[in-house]
């Protein structure tokens, strides 16, 4: 099936809605007829970047090691997701620029902080407010809220299936399915 390979890039706080959109997008793009691979905390973190923690420095490094891999993969012609908090502007825009013009679809996974520190799935913000995690994105490290993204879900808003829905009808509109 003929397909335009592209990033996506999945940023936000802990608790957004990233990884369930992500998989959502991942799952209906298949149903379609489409290659794809997810990158994402759990098959990167425990594997090629096993050696990094959540210092600001580390993350960068995160960041940078996912984005050079993400490209690799849209260079084999994979329509790429790539889900990771990724708080600071200028990474993301590093990995941007590692791409060809348009190949990039910055997808911003808004919830408020509030949202998502009320939803908790795993508790790590009660965790990180009783200061058993330092470093906490949202409680005592910053995260930069994307200037000007392709795409901005508010996940406190409308429901994970109908925002993956929004992502499939924007990538069909932009001429990448
Ligand atoms: C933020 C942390 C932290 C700290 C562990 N800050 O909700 P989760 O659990 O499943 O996803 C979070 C994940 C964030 O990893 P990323 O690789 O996406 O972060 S970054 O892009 O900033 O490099 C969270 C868990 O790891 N986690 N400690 N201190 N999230």
């Amino acid at each position: 099936k003929a397909q335009r390979p592209a990033l996506l890039w999945f940023t936000g706080l802990s608790g957004a809605g990233k990884s369930t959109i992500a998989n959502l997008v991942e799952k209906r793009l298949f149903a379609l007829g489409h290659h794809t691979y997810l990158l994402d905390g759990d098959n990167v973190r425990h594997g090629l970047n096993r050696d990094l923690g959540f210092t600001a420095q580390d993350r960068v490094e995160n960041i940078r090691r996912v984005a050079e891999t993400a490209k690799l993969m849209v260079d084999a012609g994979l329509i790429t997701l790539a889900s990771f908090i990724s708080p600071f502007r200028a990474e993301r825009r590093l990995a941007r620029d590692l791409l060809a013009e348009g190949e990039f679809v910055e997808v911003f996974v808004d919830a408020p902080l509030g949202i998502a520190e009320a939803r908790d799935p795993k508790g790590l913000y009660a965790q990180a407010r009783a200061g058993r995690i330092p470093n906490f994105t949202g409680i005592d490290s910053p995260y930069e809220p994307p200037e000007a993204p392709e795409l901005h879900l508010e996940t406190d808003r409308r429901s994970a299936e109908e925002l993956a829905g929004d992502v499939v009808d924007y990538l069909g509109r932009a001429g990448f399915l």
